[in-house]
C-alpha cells in the first residue's frame, strides 16, 4: 500500500516547515518510509486541491486522507500502534504534554519566524516568494518582509520573547533525556520541529550550547538514521 506524504520545500528542496517536521518524524517513529511529495509554496494548492483545501502536511495513507500534523500522529498511532517505536503517545501524560506543547507552539512560535522571515523568503524562487509574502501579509505590518525581519532582530524584546518561547520546553526536559523519559514521543518531535524550522532557513542563534535544550535537540537530529541530517540544507545552521 502506498503511503504518500505531502510537504513544503524551498527552492532547493530543503524541508523547513515547522508543521511538516512533526508529522515527518511521527513517521520516521512507526518506520514509516513515504512516498514524499515536494510542493513549493506556488504549488500547494494546485498539488492538494484534492484535499480541499491548502495546507500542508497531507498524508494520504491508502484509503484515508489525512490532514493537519496532530491528526496524522493520532492516525499513526491508532493504525500503526506497535510499529518502529511504538506509540507517539504512549501515556496520557504524553499526550496531554504533546498537546499543551501543540498549542503554546501555534500560540507564539510567531517570535521565531519574526527573526527568521527574511531567510524563508529569500530561500524561495521569485513565484514561491510571493506567495509566501502574500499568505502571511498579515504579519508584516505593511513593511518589507526584510525591514520586517530586521526591526525585530534589532528589537532588545525579541531575545527575551524568544527565551521565554522557549522555557516550558526546558522545564518539561529537566535532566531528562527526552520530554517524556527515556525514549522520544511526539512533544519531542514537536519542539525539535521549531529548531529544524529555523537551523534549516537562518543564522539567528536561537540557543547557545548551555542550553539544556542543546544536547536534547542533538540526540533528537540523531534519531532515524541521518533523517533530520539528509535534509538538503544539512549541515543545519548553528542555531
Ligand atoms: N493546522 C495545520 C496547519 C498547517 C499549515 O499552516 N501549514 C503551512 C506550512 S507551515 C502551509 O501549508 N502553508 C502553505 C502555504 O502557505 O501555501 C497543521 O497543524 O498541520
Amino acid at each position: 500500500m502506498t503511503i504518500e506524504f505531502y510537504e513544503l520545500v524551498a527552492q532547493d528542496g530543503r524541508a523547513f516547515s515547522p508543521l511538516c517536521w512533526p508529522a515527518r518524524l511521527a513517521l520516521a517513529h512507526k518506520d514509516i518510509h513515504p512516498n514524499v511529495i515536494a510542493c513549493r509554496f506556488s504549488e500547494v494548492d494546485a498539488k492538494i486541491a484534492f484535499t480541499g483545501q491548502n495546507v500542508l502536511p497531507v498524508l494520504v495513507d491508502g484509503a484515508d486522507t489525512v490532514l493537519d500534523a496532530w491528526t496524522i500522529a493520532e492516525h499513526l498511532d491508532t493504525k500503526y500502534p506497535n510499529s518502529g517505536l511504538g506509540l507517539l503517545f504512549p501515556t496520557s501524560e504524553a499526550k496531554e504534554t504533546a498537546r499543551r506543547f501543540n498549542q503554546h507552539i501555534q500560540a507564539n512560535n510567531s517570535c521565531i519566524l519574526h527573526v527568521i522571515a527574511s531567510d524563508i523568503a529569500r530561500l524561495q524562487s521569485d513565484e514561491d516568494r510571493a506567495v509566501f509574502i502574500q499568505k502571511r501579509a498579515r504579519h508584516w505590518n505593511n513593511l518589507s518582509v526584510e525591514e520586517f525581519t530586521s526591526q525585530h532582530r534589532s528589537n532588545p524584546a525579541s531575545r527575551p520573547a524568544i527565551n521565554a518561547f522557549l522555557q516550558p520546553f526546558r522545564d518539561q526536559l529537566g535532566s531528562k533525556k527526552f520530554m517524556l523519559g527515556d525514549a522520544p514521543t511526539y512533544a519531542d518531535y514537536l519542539v525539535a520541529s521549531q529548531f529544524i524550522w529555523a537551523c534549516t532557513v537562518s543564522p539567528y542563534i536561537l540557543i547557545g550550547e548551555d542550553d539544556v535544550l542543546f544536547q536534547w535537540r542533538e540526540r533528537v537530529f540523531d534519531l532515524f538514521g541521518d533523517l533530520v541530517r539528509n535534509n538538503p540544507a544539512y549541515p543545519l545552521i548553528p542555531c
